[in-house]
Parts: C-alpha cells; structure tokens; sequence
C-alpha cells in the first residue's frame, strides 16, 4: 500500500484527507506544527482503523532546516513515501493591498510558497523512488482569479498554480504524476485564521450557502489518486454549487 505525505493534516482539509486516505488503507506520514492536533488525529483514526500505520511529526514548513532535518531523519520504514499532499497553508488578513500588513504578507508567502516549495525538494527524491509517486498541491480559486482585499493571498495561489504547472514538467521523466486541486469555499479553520481568532466574521463567511467540506475535497484527491497510472488530472477546480466565482455567490 502508498505512504502519503499529508502537510498541515492538523485541520480542515488535510485531516479530512488523513481520515479518507487511512479508510483505504494508505500509510500516513502527517505532519503540521500543533502537536496535540495531530495526537488527537492519530487517536481518532486508530480508533477507527486499529491496524493502519500512522507516523506524525511537528514541522513548520516556513523552515527550510527543519524541514530537510525532518525529512531526512524520517524512520527508514517511512522513508518509502509515494505521494505527498502539499496542503499546509493560510491566508491572513483581508485588506486592500495599500492598508496590508507586511508580516502578514510574509507569514502567507513563507507559508503558502516557499514552505511548498521547500518540502518539495525534500520530499522530491524519495518519489522518484517510487512507482506510484504523485504529488498533489492545494491551491486555491484565488490561484484563478483575483478578487478584492485578496492580493497577496491570491498572488500566493496564483504562484502555486505556476510551480503546479513547473512541477508537472520538470517531473514528467521520473513518472511523477502532479494534480492541483483549487477549491472555492470549504469550511474549515481557514476564515478563522484570516480573521485571527474572530469566530463571528469567520462564520459570516458560510452563512447561507452550503459551503464545501474537508470532506469534499478529500473524496476529490481519493479518487485522483485512484486513477489508473497512463492517467493524471493536471488541475481541478473544485466549488460549492452556490459560488460561481471568487465573489460571485448566491446566499439563501
Ligand atoms: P485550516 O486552517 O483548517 O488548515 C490549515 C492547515 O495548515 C493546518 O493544519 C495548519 O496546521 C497548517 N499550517 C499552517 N501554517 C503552517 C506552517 N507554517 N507549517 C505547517 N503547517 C502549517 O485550513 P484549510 O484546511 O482550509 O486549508 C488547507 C489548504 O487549503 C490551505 O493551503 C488553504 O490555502 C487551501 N484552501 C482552503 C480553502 C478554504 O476555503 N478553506 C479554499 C481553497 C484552498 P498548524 O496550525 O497545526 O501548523
Ligand atoms: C480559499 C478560498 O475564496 O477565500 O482559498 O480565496 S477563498
């Protein structure tokens, strides 16, 4: 069975994709930077699944040290990782460009791209030992369009939907297969970390639609995933029936 690499597997989608993954037997390797969150996880899901195997670790991907460091000192029976799920990220902040706050800028840019980019090339030779590899990098509708007040996280997602497209050509001879997945609205931890712990504002963004689940998302990589090896999905965007744009949204 396929190790999978899950970044950021402490909340929302990546959890959703740990839950999904172990379901079909993969053995997980997750990591994020609470290390309770994932405790917790690992709990539920060996609740569920008493056999699977889980290895979690606490990284946090805007440092490129720890990361080789991470990678590299991986247990030798989990060094066989077939598929990594590049989803550790976060917006902060929903300003005009000219009122941003540059350490959110920073925390979005070092998070959303270069934190990417680094457990890429961390995690890059191991797959190219596998037969199955596959790389899966979350990126955003913002990596579609730009919408107002999302500037620099849009321009973080639009950079994900490039080096996704760089990726699939720079790994096309090793056999590595590259999907992104660009979801509209899932509800997650995701509106509260850009509204920094306001809980209300957070919620007012779902209100009267059915926003996607981590859920959603995780059933959209499962079967990505589960297709045949002459086959790769190159880009999905994936969106709540409600919202037909970035802002474009029908609210009940
Ligand atoms: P959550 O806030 O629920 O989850 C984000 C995850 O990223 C957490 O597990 C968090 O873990 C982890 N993370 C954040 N910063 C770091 C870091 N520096 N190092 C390691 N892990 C980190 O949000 P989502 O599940 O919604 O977000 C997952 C991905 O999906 C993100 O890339 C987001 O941009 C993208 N996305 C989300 C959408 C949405 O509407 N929710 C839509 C489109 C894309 P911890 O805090 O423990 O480190
Ligand atoms: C998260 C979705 O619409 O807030 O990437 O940009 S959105």
């Amino acid at each position: 069975m396929r190790t999978v690499l899950i970044t950021g597997a402490s909340s929302g989608i990546g959890a959703a994709c740990a839950q999904v993954l172990a379901g079909e037997g993969y053995k997980l390797l997750l990591c994020a930077r609470r290390a309770d969150r994932l405790e917790a996880l690992r709990n539920e899901i060996r609740t569920q699944y008493p056999d699977i195997d889980i290895h979690t670790f606490t990284l946090d991907v805007r440092d490129n040290e720890k990361v080789k460091e991470a990678i590299n000192s991986l247990p030798s029976e989990w060094q066989n990782v077939d598929v990594l799920i590049n989803n550790a990220g976060l917006s902060q902040g929903l300003d005009a460009l000219q009122d941003g706050d540059t350490d959110d800028w920073d925390r979005m840019i070092d998070t959303n791209v270069k934190g990417l980019l680094y457990v890429s090339k961390a995690v890059i030779p191991l797959l190219k030992e596998s037969q199955q590899a596959h790389i899966i990098n979350i990126g955003s509708i913002a990596g579609k369009e730009v919408y107002p007040n999302g500037n620099v996280y849009c321009a973080t997602k639009h950079a994900v939907d490039a080096l996704n497209k760089a990726m699939r050509i720079d790994l096309l001879p090793f056999g590595i297969k590259v999907t992104a997945i660009n979801p509209g609205m899932v509800e997650t931890e995701f509106s509260e970390v850009r509204f920094k712990g306001d809980k209300e504002r957070a919620k007012n963004v779902y209100n009267g639609i059915v926003p996607l689940s981590g859920l959603d998302i995780a059933e959209t990589i499962s079967f990505v995933l589960s297709r045949p090896a002459h086959v790769n999905i190159n880009d999905l965007l994936i969106m709540p029936t409600a919202q037909a744009t970035g802002t474009v949204v029908v609210r009940k």
